[in-house]
């Protein structure tokens, strides 16, 4: 499936690990006596320290083999994930660095006396604490990617997705709306405030997937900021057709021009993808003449408001995406 960040459990904080295996190995050291106690108080200490770290670590899919390509893609956008994985790699050497302090200090404590034992495992704890902390901006920077990527909405890349650009007002989610069963699923994504129109629908016993794009296709590139072009990069891995929503009225408020060179541009970007121009307010078109009807060279054209065409234009997209289901028995060859 999909979405993989959203099971990643807290990090914990240096200073929470340390208090955490520091009182279960006091407790540990309670329950026996003499050298035994100080063997017991570093090993339990070590081990909640290092398989602690550890787990911060495996708690990650990797990146490039676990997470689809649009998945990748997104979390780059909203993470630094070459950071990330930095950060993951000191934790794991923070894990392995506590281990071998066990080991180095194992033998110290045995066939000695009490005090000289305590005075090496109190050695062996300053140095487990010492490391934790050297790690401690890195916890505290994975904590913060878990809770960036965790929410990030269900869309699921397997699934045949239709992709819905155009300004503003063009008419997108009119059109979400009225195609897909469930009204008014949106997602919330951290790069846009206007949140995901996401909606289903099915044909021939496969469901597709369409998408709203508000906030990110909806304007020319040279005005999408670094987060943003890379979340449109996302969507390069997602869409397996484009629709290209025009308003030739123009009462969107955005002149054809404009939406036309958007429209260039999408294509330009997408072009392993079908783009699809769709002229949509049909039921205006007496304000507008010929002459933007040759400028749009539209695909398709419709009218939500009236309902005229939207089935076709929904089987042109669905032709488009061009989808052979992948039968459970070929999968493994
Ligand atoms: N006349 C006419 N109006 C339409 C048609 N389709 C949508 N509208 C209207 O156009 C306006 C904008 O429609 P939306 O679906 O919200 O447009 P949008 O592209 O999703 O806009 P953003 O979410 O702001 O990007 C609404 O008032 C719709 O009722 C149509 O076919 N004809
Ligand atoms: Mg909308």
């Amino acid at each position: 499936m999909g979405m993989i960040f959203e099971d990643l459990p807290t990090t914990p904080t240096s200073e929470e690990l340390i208090d955490k295996a520091f009182s279960r190995a006091a407790r540990a050291g309670k329950a026996k006596g003499g050298l035994e106690a100080q063997q017991s108080m570093l090993q339990t200490a070590a081990n909640i320290i290092s398989d602690n770290l550890e787990n911060v670590v495996t708690a990650w899919p990797d990146f490039e083999y676990d997470a689809h390509p649009f998945y990748y893609e997104l979390a780059d956008a909203i993470v630094d994930v070459d950071a990330l994985r930095q950060s993951l790699s000191e934790v794991m050497w923070a894990s392995r660095k506590a281990r071998e302090i066990h080991e180095e200090y194992q033998p110290r404590l045995r066939k000695t006396d009490v005090d000289t034992a305590r005075k090496h495992r109190k050695q062996a704890f300053a140095r487990l604490a010492d490391i934790v902390e050297q790690v401690d901006d890195h916890l505290l920077q994975i904590n913060e990617a878990r809770n960036d990527l965790r929410h990030l909405p269900e869309i699921n890349p397997d699934e045949p997705t239709i992709v819905v650009a155009g300004y503003p007002n063009v008419g997108k989610s009119s059109f979400v709306n009225d195609v897909t069963s469930a009204r008014g699923e949106t997602a919330s994504y951290p790069f846009t405030t206007k949140g995901i129109g996401l909606g289903h629908f099915e044909r021939d016993h496969i469901r597709y997937q369409i998408v709203d794009t508000p906030g990110l296709l909806d304007r020319p590139p040279a005005e999408r900021n670094e987060i943003e072009s890379q979340a449109v990069s996302a969507i390069e891995h997602l869409a397996d057709c484009m629709l290209v929503m025009l308003d030739p009225s123009a009462e969107c408020g955005y002149p054809l021009d404009s939406q036309l060179e958007l429209r260039d541009s999408i294509a330009a970007q997408f072009e392993t993808v079908p783009v699809l121009t769709i002229a949509n307010k049909t039921d205006r078109a007496e304000v507008w003449d010929d002459s933007r009807t040759d400028a749009m060279n539209a695909d398709y054209t419709m009218s939500v408001e009236t309902g005229e065409n939207v089935e076709t234009v929904l089987e042109a997209a669905v032709e488009a995406v061009d989808y052979e289901p992948t039968l459970p028995f070929e999968e493994e060859r």
